[in-house]
């Protein structure tokens, strides 16, 4: 369909089996998540891309634990063990992850004082990526998400796009979720009413 993406968010080592905040069964998602890529004419991807030192890792606050959770200016925030850390081979992508077709691949995250798990705005929910801006430049009404994580930079990415004005639709099956706190089924509750398709297949 040519007014339709698929979104890839972030397939990258450190959300893997083996990696420094890993997914439980992302490994598991790969096959279904390149069957997607496959099947999709325009594909984006994204990448979460933290300078070392990033405010959302507990190594920057002194006797802080990663999956604690910590007042910011904006709000909230969880803090995660150092992660997809700019250059390093955590942040690339899985190396048997299809990136060959993706028409642009989207870095967030990169401001060393807020957090990203949102595509489209940071944390404060202020701060612009401009993907939108470039999916709408480019004709693209409706959008596909898929990858990791589920609960946070999915779910998060997907609700955003709702709200940019996107036919939404989640490839739950081509997830895997954190689920801290039961995170899971918030967000899949908060997805459902934003009006996003959770029941498509891979
Ligand atoms: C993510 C936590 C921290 C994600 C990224 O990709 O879902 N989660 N950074
Ligand atoms: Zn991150």
């Amino acid at each position: 369909m040519p007014n339709e993406a698929l979104v890839v968010v972030d397939m990258q080592n450190d959300f893997c089996e083996g990696g420094a905040l890993a997914v439980a069964g992302a490994h598991a998602i790969l096959p279904l998540v390149n069957r997607l890529i496959g099947r999709h004419d325009h594909v984006v991807l994204t990448q979460d891309w933290h300078p070392a030192g990033h405010a959302s890792f507990a190594s920057s606050w002194e006797g802080a634990e990663p999956f604690s959770s910590m007042r910011f200016p904006y709000g909230e925030q969880t803090l995660w063990p150092d992660h997809c850390v700019q250059g390093t081979p955590g942040a690339e992508f899985h190396p048997n992850l299809e990136v060959t077709k993706a028409q642009m691949i989207v870095r967030k995250g990169y401001h060393t004082g807020i957090d990203s798990y949102s595509a489209f705005r940071e944390n404060d929910r202020m701060t612009r990526t401009g993907l939108d801006g470039y999916l709408k430049a480019r004709g693209f009404t409706k959008l596909v998400f898929c990858g990791l994580a589920l609960d946070y930079c999915v779910a998060w990415s997907a609700i955003d796009a709702r709200q940019a004005g996107f036919d939404v639709a989640v490839v739950v099956e081509a997830t895997a979720a954190i689920d801290l706190d039961d995170s899971r089924k918030r967000m899949m509750s908060d997805m459902r009413r934003a009006g996003i398709n959770l029941n498509a297949t891979a």
